[in-house]
């Protein structure tokens, strides 16, 4: 691979999407318009200047278009219109104009791992197997075990418990679908479907102004073609966990390449990918490396899932795991691209999560809430990629209240889950899945936001029954009291991604390495500027630098992960400064704001650095 990230990675130079942040709009739970509990476009268009004094560049909208919502969405029955309690087509044009004129981005939701059972191009698959989109789809006749009982072309369970296949009575095969039954896989073998899901969907929406993806399960649309029996790690099951018969096969980077150059290349739009089950770095690199063509960038979700019991049958079943993991994982995906033409995202949330102020900060008391949100707030910003943020997040909106039954999950996969558990009629299984559930369900992150003190938190009106329960802590925890308080979580993030932007070279592109990687309370760590990129930034006018400064550029995150005081490390040593050289305190999730007066924050002549509350979180730089 060519080092082209450092040669033509001049600052001032790199692609737009590279610095930019973008925060993700989950449109049934965002802003409703019109009273009938669910969001829509135009409630999210009323709160676009939110959003812009936010800092945001980019809105990526899940899917929006129209679907009989097996999956919220993720199972669309037609491309081009939008499912109408969203609103329509128009709405969305209105959208992209309204991004546009404050200099903003609109990405939507790519779906084509698989459409709708509802979706016309299934339903004619399905008609006959002689119909010219038979193969549009995976269809495989039944076997027979020993007892001449029809059983499934193989033993692969689905991502939502079950079989991936389900018996076509009309045409007498099974069809292949990954996820639910509702929504069968699309053959990308056959180039005529290939050629549709490029114009039908791509081309189709960036012709209307629209600046590029998410794409949904981007590594799975090359399947290994034997169709064979996955080996059995579940002797409980019938059906198998076989993702390396459905991940990163073999025409995977093939397909992926024309994609790009048919359908994305043309119109200059940004591309972001879903790539699960990658966990190696030499994996990844293909599919980000600039040279390839394929991806701008992708979510590899090492880091989002811990705490999950692995992926399939035991996903909910909750596994404890270590700040020193954690880290180890952190860098490994900090750090891959260095030295390579690729590039990295940095996310802690999405909507097929539990809340991070949950999961990875601590949510028990309000103080303990407040501060480990902007700590989380303050290790995003810091971190190397481009940045992806959850609706709420910036609030630090928190996972349902453990006292919600399961009644309050709406999820297919959590429905699924705990039916599977349900189904094994173990008490210990069940309350299991549930404890599971109560952490990590999709669920979390789709409940309503938070607008203001409300009833319905100004979601919707009041007295309208909303699609998911409201949080029972919306009185505390919303928008408009976070808007006029300058200590609040939201406040810090405006700050916080300021910061980043200004100081991009070290937070956005610079290098990053782990400090104290055995430490189980503090998350540390030194980010750089290299030097090339700081020769060519010093050539550039406008620089924010006034002079070349004697050493490289360092900072040196510093991060309290846990709820005890604890001492902050040896900053100057750390920086490399010597006798007169300052260490300077940029950001604190204790300060208000940047400063060089508060006691502590200018440490010289080998001052060392106050202790950490707990939570609390530092930047010093030696600039
Ligand atoms: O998710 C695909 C995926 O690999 C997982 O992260 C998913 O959340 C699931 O929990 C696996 O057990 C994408 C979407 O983000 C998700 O919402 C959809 O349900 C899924 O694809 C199917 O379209």
């Amino acid at each position: 691979m060519n080092n082209l990230h450092h040669e033509n990675g001049q600052f001032g130079k790199e692609p737009w999407w590279k610095d930019a942040t973008f925060y993700q709009v989950y449109p049934a739970s965002f802003k409703d318009s019109n009273g009938d509990g669910w969001g829509d476009i135009p409630g999210l268009i009323s709160k676009i200047d939110y959003l812009h004094e936010l800092g945001v560049d980019v809105v990526w909208l899940s899917p929006v278009f129209e679907s009989p919502q097996a999956d919220m969405g993720y199972d669309v029955s037609n491309y081009q219109e939008i499912y109408a309690p969203y609103g329509t087509v128009n709405d969305v044009d209105a959208l992209v104009e309204a991004c546009h004129n404050r200099g903003m981005k609109l990405i939507l939701d790519l779906v084509v791992n698989h459409t709708s059972i509802e979706h016309g191009w299934f339903k004619e698959s399905r008609s006959s197997k002689d119909n010219p989109k038979r193969d549009w789809y995976i269809w495989k006749p039944a076997r027979y075990d020993a007892q001449g009982q029809r059983i499934p072309p193989t033993n692969w369970r689905g991502y939502f418990a079950g079989p991936t296949w389900t018996w076509d009575e009309h045409t007498q095969e099974y069809y292949l679908h990954l996820y639910a039954p509702e929504q069968p896989d699309l053959n990308w073998e056959s180039e005529a479907c290939r050629e549709a899901i490029y114009d039908n969907t791509m081309r189709f929406w960036l012709e209307r102004g629209v600046d590029g993806f998410r794409i949904d399960t981007v590594n799975k649309y090359s399947k290994r073609t034997e169709y064979v029996d996955a080996p059995i790690t579940d002797p409980n099951s019938a059906h198998q966990p076989a993702p390396e018969m459905w991940c990163n096969g073999p025409r995977i980077h093939e397909f992926i390449h024309e994609m790009r150059n048919k359908a994305l290349a043309p119109y200059g739009a940004v591309s972001v990918g879903e790539l699960s089950n990658t966990p190696h770095p030499s994996q990844v690199l293909p599919y980000v490396s600039a040279a390839a063509q394929e991806l701008d960038m992708v979510f590899e979700f090492s880091m989002i899932r811990l705490g999950t019991g692995g992926m399939f049958g035991p996903k909910y079943a909750y596994v404890p795991y270590t700040l020193q993991t954690m880290k180890a994982i952190v860098a490994k995906w900090q750090t891959f691209i260095e030295g390579t033409d690729g590039w990295t995202t940095v996310f802690c949330e999405n909507h097929d999560n539990g809340r991070a102020v949950s999961r990875f900060g601590d949510d028990s008391t309000p103080e303990l809430w407040r501060a480990s949100a902007k700590t989380l707030a303050l290790w995003q910003i810091t971190m190397t990629g481009s940045l992806f943020l959850y609706q709420g997040q910036e609030i630090g909106m928190k996972n349902m209240p453990a006292t919600w039954g399961i009644d309050e999950y709406k999820d297919v996969e959590s429905i699924s889950f705990y039916n599977e558990a349900a189904a094994s009629g173990e008490p210990k299984k069940i309350a299991q899945t549930m404890e599971g559930l109560r952490i990590l369900a999709r669920d979390h992150s789709r409940i309503p936001f938070q607008w203001d003190d409300s009833p319905n938190a100004g979601f919707t009106d009041e007295g309208v029954k909303t699609w998911m329960r409201v949080h029972d802590a919306y009185k505390d925890i919303n928008a408009t009291k976070q808007v006029k308080d300058p200590n609040s979580i939201l406040s810090f993030y405006k700050r916080a991604l300021r910061l980043r932007k200004t100081y991009k070279d070290l937070f956005v592109f610079g290098s990053f390495r782990l400090l104290e990687a055995e430490d189980e309370a503090i998350f540390a760590y030194v980010k750089e500027v290299p030097r090339e990129v700081l020769d060519s930034q010093l050539q550039t006018n406008g620089n924010i630098y006034q002079k070349r400064p004697p050493k490289k550029r360092m900072a040196v995150v510093i991060l309290n992960f846990s709820s005890s005081k604890r001492d902050c490390l040896d900053v100057r040593s750390v920086l490399g400064c010597g006798g007169e050289d300052e260490a300077k305190l940029l950001v604190g999730t204790r300060y208000n704001e940047i400063h060089g007066n508060v006691e502590g924050s200018i440490l010289r002549n080998g001052a060392v650095a106050p202790s950490l509350e707990p939570w609390e979180g530092r930047v010093y730089v030696n600039f």
